[in-house]
């Protein structure tokens, strides 16, 4: 008893500081001992977190290499991997005629660019909103709705991405669930989940995405029910209760209010139920009764009056997309009289986009203004960037003169938007941008999200003009976010385009729009041909469905009688899925 109490004691002066402040040459020892422990423990961990990565990369080389197998396998000959006649991923696609070796390496790297994406995101993210890939972490930026999941789903599908899309698809199937008790964006919700949903319909025949599509879209109409029609911007997924974000004063925004169109009408054209349509082209309707001369609108809009709010004209955040909707519904309803005042709004609104060009100095580089009441100020977003694709895509129904006129002043603009990028030290664009005289431009905001407008209207000028400059501009962009923005974990966005300095999120847009553009940009244009398709704000490739020309027989024209046309269209059965 005694004994072992000495010898209990005996131990427990190890752990009291005097023992070794008496024997320096112990404290040494332990020093050392506690030195090379911390060292083979950092080492280990170092050897397992270069495992890991080594893993994910060599993970990433056979899903790379199992998909060139597959294309090898399917068709010796063929280039894109897309289908566009809505039934198996690997079905009707295009021979290889005129197909560049330079464009197949290209897309190859974007696709890999994509794979590493998807990847990060699968691993990190999986079911969550968007990919936090510094911290390695999902977020639920859009209420848990899946948002970069959906949003890539189309892509995936397009580079022929078949085990990715499954996956997704399975989650889509078994796990997606909307009802959530969060108050979402009427605007994002559109464009990223029905958008996206609808485009997998298109491209892949599974009447699962529409059923989901049908199901968001139920839970947002309650937004349009306004005694203008002119949507409430919020609505609860769970609860209904539509209303307008507080600093807004109470007003709906133009872009988030005119963005929708596209999704609805195309969920009306597929289910057969009118209701979609009709909401969302009462807007139009109800905008156009007091249309401007110059067809731009302020970015805030009341809802309960459909008056215009004093505030800015733009064509960057919060106008642009509902610019862009009046073409593109136009070109979705097969330029028919149904659909002729979007186009009369659209060209009616060019004419006051023309109003809005100015020129810097020295360099003559062309850009577009704001306005607010009569006062113009000399800064465009880089958001803004979307719209020499839609001048080029709307130039084709112009006459002659007009139609050369609109695609030089596209092609000025495209040139300020590269621009936007090769003139900062990371050759990425800032958010936005001021013209001050004799110095040209100057970056203002100067952070980069990943954003996709310039590549999206550098894809619209190759498809429109053929001219391979266009393709050059975006592999120089594509490269400076391989250098800058591809990170072992996924692709981030910069702080600051001058020093580099990285941000923590990879935007879902990134994977919806900028891969998919650069994608498409070294692809043969049959590949989701502009004849057949027409691609939402999100780059979600919609089909376009042939509207029943009655209308245009019997000289009517506007929406009014679109729900008319709808239902009789319907009885005929002439709006399948497909
Ligand atoms: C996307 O969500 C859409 O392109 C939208 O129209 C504008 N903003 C982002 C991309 O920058």
């Amino acid at each position: 008893m005694g004994r072992s109490s000495r010898s209990s004691s005996s131990r427990w002066r190890y752990i009291n500081p005097a023992y070794y402040l008496k024997r320096p040459k112990r404290l040494a020892l332990l020093f050392i001992v506690f030195v090379f422990g911390s060292l083979v423990v950092w080492d280990r961990q170092t050897l397992v977190r270069e495992h890991e990565e080594e893993l994910s990369k060599l993970n990433e080389e056979v899903t790379r290499l199992q998909n060139k197998l597959g294309e090898f396998k399917d068709d010796k000959s063929v280039t894109g991997q897309v289908n566009t006649s809505g039934k198996s991923n690997n079905a009707n696609r295009k021979p290889n005629v005129s197909d560049d070796p330079i464009d197949i390496q290209r897309r190859e790297k974007v696709k890999d660019a994509m794979i590493h994406a998807w990847s990060s995101y699968e691993k990190y993210a999986w079911g969550h909103d968007e990919l936090q890939p510094q911290t390695k972490n999902g977020v639920d930026s859009f209420g848990g709705l899946g948002a970069t999941l959906i949003d890539s789903l189309d892509t995936l599908y397009i580079m022929g991405l078949d085990e990715q899309f499954q996956r997704a698809r399975e989650w889509v199937a078994n796990s997606l669930d909307f009802n959530k008790n969060y108050d979402a964006s009427v605007f994002e919700t559109t464009i990223r989940v029905v958008g996206g949903l609808l485009s997998s319909y298109d491209l892949s025949g599974d009447k699962m995405f529409l059923e989901k599509a049908k199901d968001i879209a139920d839970r947002l109409l309650p937004a349009w029910n306004t005694p203008s029609g002119i949507p409430y911007n919020i609505i609860n997924l769970a609860h209904g209760n539509p209303h307008n974000p507080g600093w807004t004063g109470g007003d709906s925004i133009l872009a988030d209010s005119g963005t929708e169109q596209l999704e609805f009408i195309a969920l009306s054209q597929r289910t057969g139920d009118p209701k979609y349509q009709q909401k969302v082209e009462d807007v139009i309707l109800e905008l156009n009764k007091t249309f401007p001369s110059d067809g731009l609108l302020p970015i805030y809009i009341n809802p309960h009056r459909g008056t215009r709010s004093y505030s800015t004209i733009t064509f960057g955040a919060m106008g642009d997309s509902f610019y862009e909707y009046l073409l593109k519904v136009w070109i979705q309803g097969n330029k028919t009289a149904a659909v002729k005042h979007y186009r009369e709004m659209w060209e009616t609104s060019m004419k006051g986009l023309l109003s809005l060009v100015r020129r810097t100095t020295p360099s003559n580089f062309t850009y577009l203004c704001e306005k607010i009441g009569n006062s113009l100020t000399d800064k465009m977003d880089e958001l803004a960037c979307f719209a020499p694709g839609m001048l080029a895509l709307g130039s084709t129904g112009y006459g002659p003169d007009e139609a050369k006129k609109f695609l030089s002043l596209a092609e000025e603009l495209a040139w300020t938007c590269y621009n936007f990028y090769q003139s900062t030290p990371t050759k990425l664009a800032g958010e936005n941008y001021f013209f001050n005289s004799d110095q040209d431009i100057t970056v203002g905001t100067s952070w980069n999200i990943l954003r996709p407008e310039t590549v999206e209207s550098l894809f619209y000028l190759w498809r429109i003009t053929g001219n391979k400059t266009y393709q050059e501009w975006g592999w120089n962009i594509f490269q400076a976010f391989e250098k800058n923005s591809r990170i072992e974990t996924g692709y981030v966005g910069l702080k600051d385009v001058n020093t580099g300095v990285k941000d923590n999120m990879m935007q879902s847009f990134f994977l919806a729009e900028t891969l998919k553009y650069l994608y498409l940009l070294f692809s043969p244009s049959s590949v989701i041909s502009l004849d057949e398709w027409v691609f939402n704000t999100e780059a979600h490739p919609i089909k376009i469905i042939t509207r029943h020309d009655q209308v245009e027989k019997s000289g009517v024209s506007g929406g009014q009688h679109n729900s008319e046309t709808l239902s009789r269209a319907r009885k005929e059965g002439r709006f399948s899925g497909n």
